[in-house]
């Protein structure tokens, strides 16, 4: 049943040049996708996975597994074929989806061109946009997980598998709708890829909500521009900091009056973006999350016209009844205003990392550990100071330092090198690493990094590499890493 019929061409720029399409009837193409199972002979004890580009097929089929409660995930599309092969014996998906063009990635795994699944080819499409709101009890298989994600490493690279629950999910998402009230025939901007959390919780708000979502294949700041300023069916849009500071380099960037907020997540944020929003009357709700909490777990509240601004720096207060608790360094909750590690436990949660000795994240009363750092004012509201210096955030994408190392101390010549994040405008933070080589011998950066690309994805090589004759170090010879801003920034372009 179509909810709603396609909105006025004039009120929507329809045309498929903007990268607007209409969606069908989801239950139709429920039967479709799960008759492709039953037929391929799906191991349903195993998890669905695609490697595609986000599309409408893309995000039916990741609504269509909701619905169906079957398990999936989603790989980056952005990953190398070697990154993706370790990836597949992590999860062993049963059936991989997969875009032609990435197909040559994956070895030794059935594949199916996700293009069969092509809703023009199962649907008997009538413009419709969004979905039909439907209340999800969390009572429907709890326990069942609803996707795996991968997240940046462990100390041996190998990235970490974040499984999450349903009724982890349906919380997060239940949560974040507190905040924002989706509606119905109401656009929530989708604009982030679909192998993240950020991306796919939007999916699951328009399932529980019925807001419609408007996809857009890659991030286009002058297209967003134009529709969030004329526009008056979006409400919402989900951004990391690199996108919103991509928008706000443009002078044609406003929202229009309806627009409700900008959801900015994935890392950190320079307060000039926060001031230059708030100047130009742009609604942003800047917030705290992770993977590991089904995406936001914090967040600003969304401004009333008539509100008077939170402060700068904070990230808002906690979703009830998920906690937040600071602990000083001797695991006492540390008093209002000081700074310590941040410590989680609740309802969006996660419960482990998949195939890992959680003990290292969890304590005994199941509080997780973040390693990030931040503190509370006397109103509750969190700040985040620092994040934890095993993880770089660059443009959004988590980086381990532990996986850029271990492929640089490969190359022939490099004797050891350790890698870190510089502080950069455009992605927040950039992979930097020094190198000692062996000898002395003097480095190549361009074919260092191409030799890198062969195994890892381009936003994990370092922008910087810089040559050095010894690394700072302990006692015990281990590279302080937080000691290598300081000693080696100067010597950055
Ligand atoms: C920022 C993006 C869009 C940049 O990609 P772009 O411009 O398309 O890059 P390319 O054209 O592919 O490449 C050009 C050059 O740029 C380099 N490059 C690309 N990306 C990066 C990067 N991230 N860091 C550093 N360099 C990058 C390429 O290497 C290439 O260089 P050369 O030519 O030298 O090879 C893109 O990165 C992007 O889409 N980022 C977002 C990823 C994302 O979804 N992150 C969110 C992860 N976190 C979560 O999901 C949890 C938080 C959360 O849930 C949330 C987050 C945000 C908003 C809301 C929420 C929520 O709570 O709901
Ligand atoms: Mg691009
Ligand atoms: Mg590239």
């Amino acid at each position: 049943m179509p909810i709603f019929s396609a909105p006025r061409e004039d009120d929507l720029f329809l045309g498929s040049s903007f990268g607007l399409h209409s969606y069908g009837d989801l239950k139709q193409f429920e039967r479709f996708f799960l008759q492709f199972l039953f037929d391929f002979d799906h191991n349903f004890e195993k998890p669905v996975g695609f490697l595609a580009p986000s599309s409408d097929t893309l995000i039916f089929a990741i609504a269509a597994c909701w619905n169906l409660g079957i398990p999936f995930v989603s790989f980056d599309t952005k990953a190398t074929s070697t990154e993706l092969n370790r990836q597949f014996e992590q999860v062993d998906p049963g059936l991989i989806f997969a875009n032609q063009a990435l197909q040559s990635k994956i070895d030794h795994r059935d594949t199916i061109d996700i293009k069969q699944l092509d809703l023009t080819r199962s649907l008997d499409i009538d413009v419709v946009l969004g979905f039909e709101a439907k209340n999800y009890s969390p009572t429907t298989e709890p326990d069942n997980i609803f996707g795996y994600f991968f997240t940046s490493g462990t100390t041996t690279g190998t990235p970490k598998i974040v499984p999450l629950k349903r009724r982890q999910m349906l919380f997060a998402a239940k949560s974040s709708a507190k905040n924002f009230k989706p509606r119905k025939n109401h656009f929530w901007l989708l604009c982030m890829p679909l192998n993240h959390i950020g991306g796919i919780s939007i999916i699951l708000r328009s399932l529980l909500y019925g807001s419609a979502i408007f996809r857009m294949k890659s991030f286009h700041p002058k297209m967003i521009a134009t529709f969030l300023t004329e526009n008056k069916l979006f409400q919402a849009a989900s951004l990391v900091p690199t996108m919103l500071r991509r928008l706000l380099e443009r002078s044609d960037f406003f929202v229009h009056q309806n627009f409700k907020a900008i959801l900015l997540g994935g890392g950190p944020v320079n307060t000039d973006l926060i001031k230059e929003c708030r100047n130009k009357g742009i609604p942003l709700v800047p917030s705290y999350g992770m993977t590991e909490t089904c995406a936001q777990i914090a967040a600003n509240p969304i401004l009333k016209p008539s509100g008077t601004y939170g402060p700068l720096k904070s990230v808002g207060t906690v979703f009830e009844p998920n906690h937040i608790q600071i602990r000083d360094e001797n695991d006492k909750a540390a008093s209002i205003n000081t700074t310590g590690e941040i410590w989680i436990k609740g309802p969006q949660v996660f419960d482990g990392y998949l195939n890992l000795d959680n003990k290292n994240f969890f304590d005994e009363d199941g509080w997780f550990r973040t390693g990030d750092f931040g503190y509370f004012n006397a109103k509750n509201q969190l700040f985040i100071d620092s994040r934890r210096s095993d993880r770089i955030v660059t443009g959004g994408e988590n980086v381990s330092p532990f996986e850029v190392e271990s492929k640089l101390n490969k190359l022939t010549h490099v004797k050891e090198a350790a890698v870190f994040g510089i502080t950069d405008n455009e992605w927040g933070q950039k992979v930097a690493a020094v190198v000692v080589t062996k000898n002395g011998e003097p480095i190549n950066s361009a074919s260092i990094k191409e030799s890198l690309k062969q195994s890892l994805a381009d936003y994990k090589v370092p922008k910087e590499i810089i040559q050095v004759d010894t690394l700072p170090k302990t006692r015990t010879d281990k590279v302080i890493r937080s000691k290598l801003p300081e000693l080696f920034l100067d010597q950055a372009e």
